[in-house]
């Protein structure tokens, strides 16, 4: 039996390409140096994409591939592949939930400690003398018992709430509306409100053209001075225009970042200031996630072709 051809749109971890090629004819779009050329040449054998979470697939990679039937994201968010586009096709699409929730959550908050007890700093301080010719690190902002805003009560979200819980912080949320499992939670619908009364803003939102700068000006003038913000979600959530304005100028105390616009590239301006602490967008990135989403993005591969029920299907 012939395998199906893949279009393989980043690289994967060895673990992942060994039987992934043993099981689909993979053409590794991210190796060729003319993409055009390279999809106007393979595109019409292509029945199945796999992509990654931030790459994802556009509508005119999907039009150059007139047989495709299934995307395949590595990464639970999908907003990088063009629904629409899949939904006038009828073709499948599928991500890789749950398996990275609680990595996610421990990232985001981890950032929160790392940032605001001043971490980076503090290990610079040490190791380049600071402490033993200058003496005492500079006193650094409390986490425990403070207040937690949580923008976007989904699975990531919730766990990330969970933990806060351990540090005894007073948690508040947004979402489309109040949540019956948000216990001890306060519901906080528009979220310039959640800001105003939040230290640390957490944003885990599902990325979407309809979230696209929730966090505005507004919401970032509203956190303030004092205030942290942290992202875990997409950088289109987040105005980073007004969010660089608010680091520079002190409106807004600090943020803690994994996701940027255009990224790897970031903006220069992230690099210039010290109350941004940045992350290379790897909070799935453990060993035993990023195993389970490989397998995740095989399982709904292989289901597809087999003409078996998609694992976890989002079209
Ligand atoms: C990436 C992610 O997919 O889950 C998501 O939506 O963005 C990440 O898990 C991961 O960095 C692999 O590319």
């Amino acid at each position: 039996m012939t395998k199906p051809s893949i279009l393989q749109i980043g690289p994967y971890p060895q673990w992942d390409e060994e039987p992934l090629n043993g099981a689909f004819a993979v053409h590794r779009y991210f190796e060729a140096e003319d993409k055009a050329g390279f999809l106007a040449k393979v595109g019409s054998e292509i029945r199945g994409i796999a992509t990654r979470g931030e790459l994802g697939a556009n509508r005119a990679m999907i039009e150059a591939c007139p047989n495709l039937e299934i995307i395949s994201v590595y990464g639970v968010g999908f907003d990088a592949v063009d629904l629409a586009a899949c939904r006038e096709r009828g073709i499948r699409v599928t991500n890789t939930p749950d398996v990275l929730t609680n990595d996610v959550a421990d990232l985001g908050v981890a950032m929160m400690l790392c940032h605001s007890r001043g971490m980076i700093g503090a290990e610079t301080w040490v190791k380049d003398g600071s402490w033993a010719a200058k003496g005492l690190y500079p006193l650094k902002r409390r986490v425990w018992g403070r207040r937690a805003g949580v923008l976007g009560l989904g699975r990531i979200g919730f766990e990330v709430a969970k933990r806060l819980k351990g540090f005894d912080m007073e948690i508040a949320y947004s979402d489309v509306g109040p949540k019956s499992f948000a216990e001890g939670m306060e519901f906080i619908a528009d979220p310039v409100k959640l800001a105003e009364r939040s230290d640390f803003l957490f944003v885990t939102l599902a990325a979407s053209a309809d979230t696209r700068h929730i966090v505005g000006r507004e919401v970032i003038a509203a956190l303030g001075s004092e205030g942290m913000l942290i992202n875990i979600s997409r950088a289109s959530n987040i105005d980073e225009e007004a969010l660089l304005d608010a680091l520079e100028s002190g409106s807004l105390g600090s943020a803690a970042l994994d996701v940027f616009e255009g990224e790897p590239k970031l903006n220069p301006r992230f690099l210039k200031l010290d109350n941004v602490l940045v992350q290379p967008h790897h909070a799935s990135g453990t060993i035993e996630t990023r195993k389970a989403m490989g397998q995740l993005v095989r399982d709904n591969l292989t289901a597809h072709f087999a003409g078996n029920p998609l694992p976890t299907p989002v079209l």
